[in-house]
């Protein structure tokens, strides 16, 4: 009863940004997201029979803290759904920074979903792997697929992701760390915050009008579109923010966002999108990189194509 799987993280275009039920991780708006193939988590699961409680190590540390809580309620999850009653040795090693606004839960969520399928033999679908993954962390429903995907917000069992089948080889994300630090405000916390702020109201409005657009502006794979929408979206979401004290932004964050306007001026299309975190993510396609990213020069970059969707072995 042992698997190992990987995830990638995925960038959403489209935010998921509150919860309308915080025990079942619904969200309150559909979301829309690009799997990236730089970052990315790798899950081994074992369960035992001799076990008095679930076992955490991140990379090959004992883990005790929060983080074990989180793991360890999820496993609780998968233990009362399937009808287990086993404990597990949980070992995740990654390349993405936990905590910084670069996707990690998404990436953990989803390989530990698809670790315990194929550990357990379930046999699960991509719909009830993306349902048991939104379990653990809420954006882990889409990492389940590579490329593009769409988490219809739905309700219980209907909420969940589909990929939305883009061939569209060409598009780029390119992180831009400007500190990757474990940020001092939780995604979860910050996007609770947000459901008493005076803007919500008006971005999960908005934002129903930015899915519809960024589907069609992503069949024509007009970059231009794609990108003016996908910003306006992550600026809407992080302006439910700052009456309430919480921007995540640092000098550098803004110091990419004004640069980023003046490269469009000289005709690159290029955009940001910012998670819960300083880091930017640029958004462009593959015949501008070398003109973005001689303009970067002081950063860490790196450059992100299409993700692959979950996968794994059990090895016992
Ligand atoms: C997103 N974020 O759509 C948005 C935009 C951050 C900013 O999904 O509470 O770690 O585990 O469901 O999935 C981060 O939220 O939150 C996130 P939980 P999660 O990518």
């Amino acid at each position: 009863m042992k698997a190992i799987a990987r995830a990638y993280a995925n960038f959403a275009l489209i935010k998921y940004w509150g919860k309308k039920d915080e025990l079942l991780k619904l969200p309150v708006q559909s979301s829309l997201s690009f799997t990236v193939d730089e970052f990315y988590t790798d899950m081994t699961v074992t369960f035992k029979d001799n076990l008095k409680k679930d076992v955490l190590y991140i990379d090959e540390l004992l883990i005790t803290d929060k983080k074990y809580t989180r793991i360890h309620n999820f496993m609780n999850i998968v233990r009362q759904r399937y009808k287990i009653d086993k404990y597990a040795i949980i070992e995740s090693s990654s390349n993405v920074h936990i905590g910084a606004g670069l996707a990690s839960s998404a990436s953990s969520f989803a390989a530990l979903a698809y670790a315990v399928n194929l550990a357990l033999n379930l046999k699960l679908s991509k719909k009830e792997l993306s349902i048991l993954a939104r379990l653990g962390s809420g954006s882990a429903s889409r990492s389940i697929h590579g490329g593009f995907s769409l988490w219809k917000a739905g309700t219980d069992e209907t909420s969940y992701a589909t990929s939305l089948k883009i061939d569209w080889p060409e598009f780029r994300m390119i992180a831009v760390i400007v500190n990757d630090n474990e940020k001092k405000i939780g995604s979860s916390e910050a996007m609770k915050a947000s459901l008493n702020s005076p803007f919500y109201d008006a971005y999960v409005k908005q934002s129903k009008n930015d899915l519809k657009a960024m589907q069609n502006a992503l069949k024509e794979k007009d970059i231009y579109k794609v990108g003016d929408i996908a910003e306006r979206n992550a600026l809407l979401m992080h302006s439910t923010l700052l009456p309430l004290d919480l921007w995540y932004f640092l000098p550098d964050t803004i110091k990419i966002m004004n640069e980023v306007k003046k490269l469009r001026e000289n005709n690159i299309p290029v955009y940001f999108t910012m998670d819960a975190g300083p880091n930017v993510k640029l958004i462009t396609t593959q015949e501008y990189l070398n003109a973005i990213t001689s303009h970067f020069k002081e950063y860490p970059l790196i450059v992100l194509k299409e993700g692959k969707a979950v996968y794994g072995k059990r090895i016992s």
